[in-house]
């Protein structure tokens, strides 16, 4: 295939970039430069729209209409002008040669046989099935949404709207981060609300329960580090001695899922030695003494110990020291919640921040995330199905989508038959990679009729497609981005045009509107025009405005502004919950059929057959499927690697750099060993992600098993993706 001159100007320009990331001076764009002196340096205003804690704030330099690199933005106090590594290959991914460039059908599904074809013949195959299956089936429910985190702007929100004015759909809902501890806390508090993580300076006392910020936030360490530089001590609790661990004071190395015991046994002792804030837990929650009772009647030190493998003087030390040292954060990270009790151990948590007067408190909370800051207009979501639409009939009797399990997404789909879903539209989604039970996913990418993936790379979810469409990156357009960490909102400039020919997935939808209307005038009422900038304009209102301290979009050109709030969570005492107080004792979470109270509830027993836990959490070098498969760090980590314990490994008479076999009823990987003492002898552990050119994939291995939380406020229960047992062998 002949290289345009852009595409040409593009690689060269990611070289001349990659050779000198850290010496912006050294930069010789000589290629940009064969015809004309280089010109002007630009700098446009980014924020990286991934799902990741720390969402940050950029800077893009332009020259001659090439991105050469791209920073933090120093005006936002969070990003504090750094990025993560990830953020630092951004030009790799804008300008690498492996993104899908131009939109592509591969005949037959699965062959590896692509062939390019315009926009227009894209649109008119995609319109006419659609059109189809709504003639065959008298409804739009056979097509399928799929879209979850690859890109959280506001505007990216069109992509549902997309579906909604096509008709009613059948849509994948829930989320697989944070699902159970959202309801824990929606159980406890009302609503998930915490501190402004620059808050964390202001602690005395930090624990990091389950949570990796080393890899996962990195931009909450200078903030950790600054309130040790004060004299906090900080504890980290976590089944494997993570980056994060071994920044702390004291590292715990708790049994997975047993947070919740390690917590009552803190409760019981803080109650036995009575530093319980009894004034707070008694004016603001609801059922305190109720879970007091149940302490003193079933919870003892040495039942904690034996459950959770820690030592009873360390559970007195720190129990001790978290009552007593005021204030005292505790950062419930989303890697303990994925568990068969992992939602109800949250709820122990945030008890025992309750019990200890640490809630609605500066330098305090049990902080799990927010989404005060978006409270966004949601206009390219909002679409009216066309005239004489035909939905779904949910239980209230109400007409609309149908809505299926996003985290059991591959069962769920098959086990339509009324209309089945013969369509697949993923944007955003990378299934065949992030989802559990890959075996399934791919059973069901094999049984639909038509498949489209709009994506920048060819990942497995592609590979199971129909047609691909090339997405934009977010430096190729308008998009305004807010955090469910922090409290900063920021705006995305388009500071390259698109590349290749790809578009939006908001220019998708005005496509794909003009081709069904065009084909059948009335059958999509999606806008058929529209800027990139009119459609971000419209995605603010008033309320956004003032919480912003702005009037008008633009001003988020100049800096990103910070919502006005107050540093400490719920410091208001408003709680949301149906009696207004913290409910310790929640009824609605017994209408649900759980426990009413934070008490135990056992975890996942270890079968016979399979006794190694094997743990897949968030990867250094990736976010998911994204990041990993670049250049740069394919040079950096160029492959993954299982990490076992040195006398599990002598077991099964394992070396370092051996092949291993993982497997389980479900499936099978090989990967290398590394030997090491940062995990325990009966837990492995090997960080999910996409290796460009490798069939790695830690899913193959996952059963798609539910966790205890997240049907109330996220419409389905979460994934338990480190209840996964396996065997392992000498390959
Ligand atoms: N084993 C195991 N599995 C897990 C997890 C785990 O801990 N262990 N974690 C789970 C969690 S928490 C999550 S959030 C999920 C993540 O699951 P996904 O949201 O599916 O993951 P990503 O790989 O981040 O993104 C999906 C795709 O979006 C694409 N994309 C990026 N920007 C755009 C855009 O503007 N438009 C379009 N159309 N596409 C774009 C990316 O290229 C990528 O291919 O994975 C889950 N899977
Ligand atoms: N670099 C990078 N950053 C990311 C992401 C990424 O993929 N890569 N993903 C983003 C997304 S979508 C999400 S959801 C967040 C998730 O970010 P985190 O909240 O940090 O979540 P995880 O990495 O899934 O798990 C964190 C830790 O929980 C531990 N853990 C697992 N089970 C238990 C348990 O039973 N008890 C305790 N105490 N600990 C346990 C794991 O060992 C792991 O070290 O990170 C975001 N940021
Ligand atoms: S991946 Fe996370 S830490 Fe890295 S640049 Fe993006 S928002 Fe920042
Ligand atoms: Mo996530």
């Amino acid at each position: 295939m002949k290289l345009s001159r852009r595409q040409f100007l593009g690689g060269a320009a990611a070289t001349a970039v990659g050779a000198a990331l850290f010496d912006f001076n050294l930069l010789t764009p000589s290629v940009a430069a064969a015809d004309k002196a280089p010109g002007e340096v630009k700098t446009f205003r980014n924020v990286c729209p991934r799902n990741c804690y720390d969402t940050c704030a950029q800077i893009s330099y332009v020259q001659d209409g090439i991105m050469k690199k791209v920073e933090g933005d120093p005006k936002q106090t969070y990003t504090n002008g750094k990025l993560c590594l990830k953020g630092y290959t951004y030009t790799r991914r804008v300008y690498s040669p492996d993104r899908v460039k131009y939109p592509m059908k591969q005949t037959p599904r699965g062959s590896g046989n692509w062939t390019r074809i315009s926009w227009d013949e894209a649109m008119d195959t995609i319109a006419k099935k659609i059109l189809d299956l709504k003639k065959r089936y008298g409804s739009t429910l056979p097509i399928c949404l799929d879209k979850y985190s690859g890109n959280f702007g506001i505007t990216h929100y069109g992509i549902e709207g997309m579906m909604s004015s096509l008709g009613y759909t059948t849509r994948a809902l829930g989320t697989p981060c944070w699902p159970a501890g959202i309801d824990a806390q929606t159980y406890d508090f009302g609503t998930l609300y915490s501190n402004d993580p620059e808050d964390m300076v202001n602690a005395k006392y930090l624990i990091l329960w389950g949570q990796n910020a080393a890899w996962t936030s990195i931009h909450s360490f200078p903030f950790i580090n600054k309130a040790r530089e004060n004299g906090a001590k900080l504890v980290v609790i976590d089944p494997i001695l993570t980056s994060t661990a071994s920044k702390a004071d004291l590292y715990l190395q708790i049994k997975s899922s047993t947070d919740g015991a390690l917590a009552l046994g803190m409760a019981r002792y803080i109650l036995d030695n009575n530093w319980v804030d009894w004034d707070y837990a008694r004016a603001n929650s609801v059922g305190f003494d109720e879970w007091v009772d149940y302490l003193k009647k079933n919870i003892t030190l040495d039942w904690a110990s034996e459950k959770t493998g820690i030592p009873k003087e360390i559970i007195m030390e720190i129990a001790r020291e978290y009552a007593t040292t005021k204030p005292a954060s505790m950062w419930v990270g989303y890697g303990m919640q994925r568990h068969i009790n992992g939602g109800q151990n949250v709820r122990i948590i945030d008890a025992l921040g309750v019990m200890t007067g640490n809630v609605g408190k500066s330098g305090g909370g049990v902080n799990y995330g927010h989404l005060e800051t978006w409270g966004f207009a949601y206009n390219a979501m909002t679409n009216p199905a066309p005239k004489g639409s035909k939905g779904f009939i949910g239980k209230d009797g109400k007409e609309g989508d149908r809505n299926i399990n996003m985290n059991n997404f591959a069962h769920d789909v098959l086990a339509q038959n009324d209309p089945p879903v013969k369509m697949l539209w993923l944007a955003c989604r990378n299934p065949g990679s992030q989802d559990p039970d890959t075996h399934a996913i791919e059973k069901m990418f094999s049984e639909m009729e038509f498949v489209v993936t709009v994506d920048s790379f060819f990942n497995k979810t592609v590979e199971l497609s129909d047609i691909v469409l090339p997405a934009t990156t977010h430096f190729e357009d308008w998009d305004v981005m807010a955090s469910y960490w922090h409290y900063w909102v920021g705006i995305n400039q388009r500071a390259i045009d698109p590349m290749y020919e790809s578009k939006s997935d908001v220019e998708i939808a005005m496509l794909l509107s003009q081709k069904m209307n065009a084909l059948e005038p009335g059958s999509c009422t999606f806008p058929t025009a529209g800027s990139p900038e009119e459609w971000l304009a419209k995605e603010f209102n008033p309320a956004m405005y003032s919480f912003l301290g702005i009037s008008d979009y633009k001003e988020l050109i100049n800096a990103p502004r910070k919502a006005k709030m107050p540093a400490a969570s719920w410091s208001d005492g408003k709680f949301r919950t149906p009696s207004k107080k913290i409910e310790i004792h929640s009824e609605l979470a017994q209408k649900n059929g759980l426990p009413a109270l934070p008490i135990w509830v056992e975890d996942m027993k270890t079968p016979e057959k399979y006794p190694i836990r094997f743990m897949t959490p968030h990867p250094q070098h990736a976010l998911h499927s994204q990041f990993q498969n670049l250049d740069w760090m394919m040079t950096a980590n160029p492959e993954p690697k299982v990490e076992i314990h040195p006398v599990l490994a002598a077991k099964y008479g394992i070396s370092e750099g051996d092949k291993v076999k993982i497997f389980n009823d479900l499936g099978t990987l090989t990967l290398k060993a590394h030997l090491t003492r940062t995990t325990s002898p009966d837990v492995i552990v090997a960080y999910e992600s996409w290796y460009k050119g490798s069939n790695f994939n830690v899913n193959y291995t996952l059963k798609a098993t539910p966790s205890d939380m997240g049907k109330q406020a996220t419409g389905n229960d979460g994934v338990a993706f480190h209840d996964n047992f396996v065997m392992i062998e000498k390959a």
